[in-house]
């Protein structure tokens, strides 16, 4: 069904959609309402809904990867552990967004196949490698932290199942966040050298951060629909702006510079000031020319064709226990 482009031409039950049902849909979400897979909705929202959602679950097992390739390297056998849970929670999340995403029709081998063939996006952030443990440290600290103001706010959005998935979501990302500030305040308290070091990753990682929350809302693409829907409950900017508010003060407060001279709040607008980001960049590595998008689709690839037995053997077991209906 959806493999003919079905639910993008129709809606769910196969009627054009009318301008009533639309009225209705959206006094339903002025009011709050939470929409649920089997509720009618317009054929641009559950298109919207699949792409976010989609790229979101990407983002979730690609993020895996800059961290994970720490494992094994990790400075002793507590942090190991920890950075193994985080991986684990990261994937796992993945599996709660891909599960959300299949309520609305898109099946989830279609999912990864588009992810693979560079059809469906992920985060920026992935991108990039990570250098160093410390590296590791901010990726939690600060990824964690955009991730959660943008999942916090957008948990209280319209869309029923993607909400409940990132209220569940939320609460690890809160325990990475702490396990990342944990290992930054170890290193910026540290020797010379654990301070240089950690001073270095912020450098590499604060023009990323910033691509983070999406592109300015002046070129911003989807944030207009998106927000009249309750799919994304604050803008681009206001949600990097509120990154900028709650944790500029603690980065600087570890004794770290933020890689930005033009970095200032004006007193009077209560805004930050920075340095515009290059959107140039941030749309090639998005469009797969960052430093690391190869590498990482090609993981991903690997991952899925030594992982065909495994699900080939749990489809066939679970035919043998299918008890007939009559
Ligand atoms: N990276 O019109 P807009 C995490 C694309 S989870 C890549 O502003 P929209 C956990 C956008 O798709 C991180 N592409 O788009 C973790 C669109 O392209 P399209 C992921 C981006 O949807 C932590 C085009 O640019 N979180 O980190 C990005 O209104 C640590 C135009 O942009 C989510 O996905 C970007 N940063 O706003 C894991 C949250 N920004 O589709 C491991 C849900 C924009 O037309 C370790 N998503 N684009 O081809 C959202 O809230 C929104 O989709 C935004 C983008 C805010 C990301």
């Amino acid at each position: 069904m959806y493999g003919g482009g079905y639910i993008f031409e129709e809606n769910g039950s196969g009627e054009i959609e009318d301008s009533v049902k639309l009225k209705e849909f959206e006094t339903r979400i002025s009011a709050g309402d939470k929409v649920e897979p089997t509720d009618w909705m317009p054929v641009e929202y559950r298109k919207q809904l699949i792409r976010m959602i989609e790229q979101h679950a990407h983002s979730e097992i690609i993020g895996a990867l800059p961290e994970g390739t720490w494992i094994t390297r990790a400075p002793g056998f507590r942090r190991k552990l920890a950075l193994m849970a985080k991986v684990q929670d990261e994937v796992g999340h993945a599996q709660l967004l891909y599960s959300a995403a299949e309520t609305l029709g898109k099946p989830r081998e279609m999912m990864i196949n588009d992810l693979i063939n560079g059809k469906s996006k992920y985060s920026n952030v992935f991108n990039y490698p990570a250098e160093t443990w410390a590296d590791t440290a901010i990726i939690a600290w600060l990824i964690d932290a955009g991730a959660i103001i943008n999942q916090v706010a957008n948990s209280k959005g319209s869309y029923g199942p993607y909400c409940r998935a990132l209220e569940r979501i939320c609460q690890e990302e809160s325990f990475h966040l702490k396990y990342g500030h944990d290992n930054v305040v170890f290193l910026a308290t540290g020797t010379r050298t654990q301070r240089e070091m950690v001073q270095g990753a912020l450098n590499r990682w604060w023009k990323p951060i910033m691509h983070f929350f999406g592109p300015s809302d002046k070129i911003s693409v989807h944030t207009e629909t998106m927000m009249k829907w309750k799919l994304k409950m604050a803008s681009n900017d206001e949600m990097r702006q509120k990154f900028l508010d709650m944790y500029v003060p603690k980065i600087r407060d570890l004794g770290l510079t933020i890689p930005d001279p033009a970095l200032r709040k004006n007193e009077q607008t209560c805004k930050w000031e920075y340095t515009e980001p290059d959107w140039e960049e941030f749309k090639r590595v998005i469009n797969g020319d960052g430093p690391c998008n190869k590498e990482r689709l090609a993981v991903r690839k690997k991952a899925e064709e030594k992982g065909a037995w495994v699900r080939r053997a749990l489809l066939r077991n679970s035919e043998q226990y299918v008890v007939p209906l009559s």
